[in-house]
């Protein structure tokens, strides 16, 4: 997963409104860790994201769903002094600064930062000269600072996938890829690559006994050997987080693998499509509808609260249908 960003471009009228909140969003989780305020930031942000004209008051952005009475005063201060005394003050303090870029790196999350920084570590080079403290997926997230913050351009991404799909195809024709995230959101650039990939042979059933053979291995093994895959951050049985590059005048990439069993390919892939607000909406909706939706299966919910049996998925439009939510193209599914 790549870190969480503004959801918003230049384009969106609204565009200064969602920085300041992501912003607010990114200290609530880093620094106060408080993952319910962060919710809340980044939920209005999306909302105005995705609202297509100014928001030329408070009041206004009141009516819209997750703008709160505590949200509307900071857009009407924003709009009254063009700043926030509450962003002023924490650009001001340098702990919360030293917290918020260390957390910047792949691996380090929100207690780990602020860890090192009491340890009295606030810098990228601080880091570099105690790479005792840091874990294999860290030092490697610290190597690849810059490259990793850089987005990655549709048409690269596109490159990729062909050397995967060729890739993993060679192994056996049987294999199924799909690359998710933002890329098959249709976004232009995307913070890093998320993969898919499927096999009718391995069923959730096939792999509770243990019947898996290393195929994630094979897979990573496979890439490294034609030059894809460069590092690996972790691997698992079922997920691969690692970096690639296509050639050596291109930046280092994140690239994440996932294998998933064949009858959870679809809610694999919805969840891993996102957007990870859309993703709240369909779990919530799904509740309402008596259904529990998460990245694995869908199961519906009885009134003692227990889920019962995997519903059985064959498509992505059948996950909305039995949710009876109106099904979302990829494209439509940014905020
Ligand atoms: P990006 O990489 O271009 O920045 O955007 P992305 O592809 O949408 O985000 P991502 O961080 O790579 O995550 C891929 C999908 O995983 C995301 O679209 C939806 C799903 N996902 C959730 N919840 C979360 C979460 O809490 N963290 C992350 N990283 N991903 C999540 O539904
Ligand atoms: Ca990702
Ligand atoms: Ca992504």
């Amino acid at each position: 997963m790549s870190k969480r960003k503004a959801p918003s471009s230049e384009s969106n009228p609204n565009h200064d409104f969602c920085e300041f909140l992501t912003e607010l969003a990114e200290y609530e989780k880093n620094i106060n860790r408080n993952i319910h305020k962060y919710n809340a930031y980044r939920k209005a942000a999306a909302t105005l994201a995705a609202h297509p004209t100014r928001v030329k008051s408070g009041a206004e952005a009141k009516k819209l769903p997750g703008v709160g009475d505590k949200i509307s005063k900071k857009i009407d201060e924003f709009l009254q002094t063009g700043k926030l005394q509450k962003l002023e003050k924490i650009h001001n303090d340098d702990t919360s600064q030293a917290i918020n870029l260390l957390a910047r790196v792949t691996g380090i999350g929100p207690a780990k930062a602020q860890k090192l920084v009491q340890e009295g570590i606030t810098t990228l080079e601080d880091l570099r000269k105690h790479q005792d403290k840091l874990t294999h997926h860290q030092i490697i997230g610290l190597k690849y600072f810059d490259d990793f913050e850089k987005k990655i351009p549709r048409k690269e991404i596109e490159n990729i996938e062909k050397i995967i799909r060729q890739e993993i195809k060679d192994l056996d024709s049987k294999y199924e890829v799909t690359i998710c995230g933002s890329y098959r959101r249709g976004k232009k650039e995307s913070g890093d690559i998320d993969t898919l990939v499927t096999h009718p042979d391995y069923t959730s059933q096939e792999i509770k006994k243990g019947n898996k053979d290393l195929i994630l291995k094979h897979i990573v093994e496979k890439l490294e050997n034609c030059g894809l895959v460069t590092e690996t951050l972790s691997l698992g049985d079922t997920k691969f987080m690692g970096a690639c590059r296509l050639n050596s005048d291109l930046p280092t990439r994140r690239l994440d693998i996932r294998f998933q069993p064949y009858d959870q390919y679809y809610c694999s892939i919805l969840y891993f499509t996102g957007s990870d607000m859309f993703n709240k909406r369909m779990r919530a909706h799904a509740l309402e509808q008596g259904f529990t939706l998460n990245e694995y299966m869908l199961r519906p919910v009885g009134s003692t609260g227990v889920p019962g049996e995997a519903v059985e998925i064959s498509s992505e439009e059948d996950i909305f249908d039995f949710i009876d939510f109106p099904y979302k193209k990829p494209e439509d599914r940014n905020e």
